[in-house]
């Protein structure tokens, strides 16, 4: 194995810095906290670390507004916490990748806020800016019709210079203008000065929304009143994306890319796309995340939830699979800050199914092929958060969906449902630790409330229980590291049409692994009459892991949310 795929082998953890672990009694979480559980994820058996932004910001989108790209924000600490945290965490051999968000700035970032002093600032084409155009009634309007992610139109008008400026993202998120290379040099100086500060790579934030067709075209107008449209086609994987990632390639990770991971957030990313992206010879990205299975239960939007089809979620991942197999590389992931909890969305958090559904989940995902990201909390099978009120929810976008859908007339009941499914917020209450109070995530008040549960779920009791999910996720991930067929092996999916059942091979070098899933409530029978064809010739197979009892083989009844993996 060449040092270019030692993400083949390795698990990412994320780290949502806010909500994992307070240090200073502030409620919020911070880098002594992180470093104070370094020996906790050490045990999980995690290779590398990606935190979520802890650079200066003004917390508009909790982080992902920097203001400065080369400071950290007094919230998380200081620049010398993180170098005892790079320190830390390479003496226990894991690797630390940050937060890269360069699509946007913070509006409060000198940048910006130079650019937007006047219209010929040297740095005023640094960003997006536009004169207001003419509208059918006479009057003016934005440049374009785009609407912003975090509802309401993607453009503010200044009015001090009476131009407007864009942001994909809040009004706080001016987009920079990737076309100006000087926004470029400077992005790409501030990355080598993390890599040569330490860092092992980057999480990069939207990165394939940096190229926008320049001439700025309308969207398809979205249905309703808003007269807002959807322009994703002129901003997703844009004109100059890979010309863009190529030289950010050469600029930054030359001579040092082997060691490094770099992972895009690609929202919208086709197959054929991410074989782009992530193909080693084009030297652009080692993998990206994809949004196809985390928009399967969604109808029209993701606040129109629908029931997900297991058939539907094995074709996507099935096709991910395929595609990538020959050229480029798969993340994995099942959730992260901006989704729902795992356990809640694709298994069940039933008190009688949460402990084996969740295990279910992590063999499934971590056997796939592909590097898996644990994000904070999945590996004690947390779940969604119980959100009484409108009023509870603190995300951005959820709190603005709100406020524009009862605004336009939607049903509050509806709104406050939709978003009880699929806020970010789901994600970002404090990491449960243990049965004290506040589940011993911070000894003042937490910035968000912890999750009732956490009497019940938490490390502590886990750590302590070798059936818990905590212990069954170090097993799965051990195995990754041990069983060259988990990382290597060539993916066959199996039972496709199946509405219940999961299964798929994974062979390398003569060594063929079975897995086998449940996703229901039920029993299911794997022999007898309507004996699965896929499953012939396993009825000897070794039990290399299994989530609910101690089968003795593939061929017994496979219990509700049951998984096995078999060689
Ligand atoms: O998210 C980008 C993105 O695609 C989001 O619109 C995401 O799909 C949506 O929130 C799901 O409901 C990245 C970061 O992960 C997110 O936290 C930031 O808010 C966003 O970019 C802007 O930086
Ligand atoms: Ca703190």
């Amino acid at each position: 194995m060449t040092e270019a795929q030692w993400f083949r082998e390795a698990v990412v953890y994320q780290i949502y810095p806010r909500s994992f672990q307070d240090s200073n009694g502030d409620g919020i979480g911070d880098l002594r906290g992180i470093i104070d559980r370094l020996d906790y994820l050490k045990t999980l058996g995690v290779d590398v670390l990606w935190l979520s932004p802890i650079y200066t910001s003004p917390q508009d989108d909790n982080g992902y507004d920097i203001a400065d790209y080369q400071d950290i924000d007094p919230t998380f600490g200081t620049l010398a916490d993180v170098d005892e945290l790079i320190a830390q965490a390479h003496a226990r051999g894991i690797r630390l990748v940050m937060d890269l968000v360069v699509n946007h700035t913070s509006d409060e970032h000198p940048w910006f806020v130079e650019s937007r002093s006047s219209t010929d600032n040297p740095k005023r084409d640094w960003y997006w800016w536009r004169a207001p155009r003419e509208t059918a009634d006479g009057g003016t309007g934005a440049p374009t019709n785009w609407e912003s992610f975090f509802s309401g139109p993607a453009w503010e008008l200044d009015e001090a210079t009476g131009e407007y400026y864009l942001h994909l993202f809040s009004r706080k998120q001016p987009d920079l203008n990737w076309e100006n290379p000087e926004v470029r040099e400077a992005v790409y100086a501030m990355m080598r000065w993390w890599l040569d500060r330490g860092v092992d790579g980057f999480r990069m934030d939207v990165i394939n929304m940096i190229s926008k067709v320049t001439s700025l075209p309308d969207g398809e107008p979205i249905p309703g009143d808003s007269g807002l449209g959807d322009g994703t086609q002129h901003f997703l994987n844009g004109p100059r994306i890979h010309e863009f990632l190529q030289e950010m390639h050469a600029a930054v990770f030359e001579g040092r890319a082997e060691k490094l991971l770099t992972v895009g957030e690609t929202p919208g990313v086709t197959v054929d796309d991410a074989v782009l992206y992530t193909d080693p010879a084009r030297r652009e990205v080692d993998m990206v995340f994809q949004f196809e299975h985390v928009g399967l239960d969604h109808g029209d939007h993701k606040w129109d939830p629908r029931t997900l089809d297991l058939r539907d979620l094995k074709k996507s991942l099935g096709r991910w699979q395929d595609g990538l197999a020959e050229t480029g590389w798969n993340s994995l992931y099942w959730n992260n800050h901006d989704q729902p909890r795992a356990v809640s969305r694709f298994g069940s958090d039933a008190p009688e199914h949460r402990i084996a559904s969740a295990k279910l989940l992590g063999t499934v995902l971590h056997l796939h092929r592909g590097t898996p990201y644990v994000y904070q909390g999945e590996e004690l099978g947390m779940t969604n958060v119980p959100f009484p009120t409108a009023d509870d929810f603190l995300d951005i976008e959820s709190v603005n969906y709100y406020r524009a859908a009862v605004a336009s007339g939607s049903d509050a009941a509806s709104v406050l449902d939709a978003l009880r499914t699929g806020s970010r917020d789901n994600a970002r209450s404090p990491m449960q630790w243990d049965s004290t109070e506040h589940s011993g995530f911070t000894s003042g008040t937490p910035w968000f409330g912890v999750n009732p549960n956490y009497t019940e779920i938490n490390a502590e009791a886990e750590l302590a229980d070798d059936d818990s999910v905590f212990h069954h996720y170090r097993r799965v991930i051990e195995l990754r590291h041990t069983e060259p067929a988990v990382g290597h092996g060539d993916f066959r999916m199996l039972a496709a049409d199946h509405p219940e059942l999961y299964a798929f091979t994974r062979a390398h070098d003569g060594v063929e692994l079975l897995v086998v899933a449940n996703f229901s409530d039920s029993e299911l029978a794997l022999d007898g009459p309507d004996a699965l064809d896929d499953l012939d010739g396993w009825a000897d197979a070794t039990l290399l892991l299994g989530n609910v009892g101690d089968p003795t083989s593939v061929t017994g009844p496979l219990r509700a949310w049951e998984a096995r993996v078999l060689r």
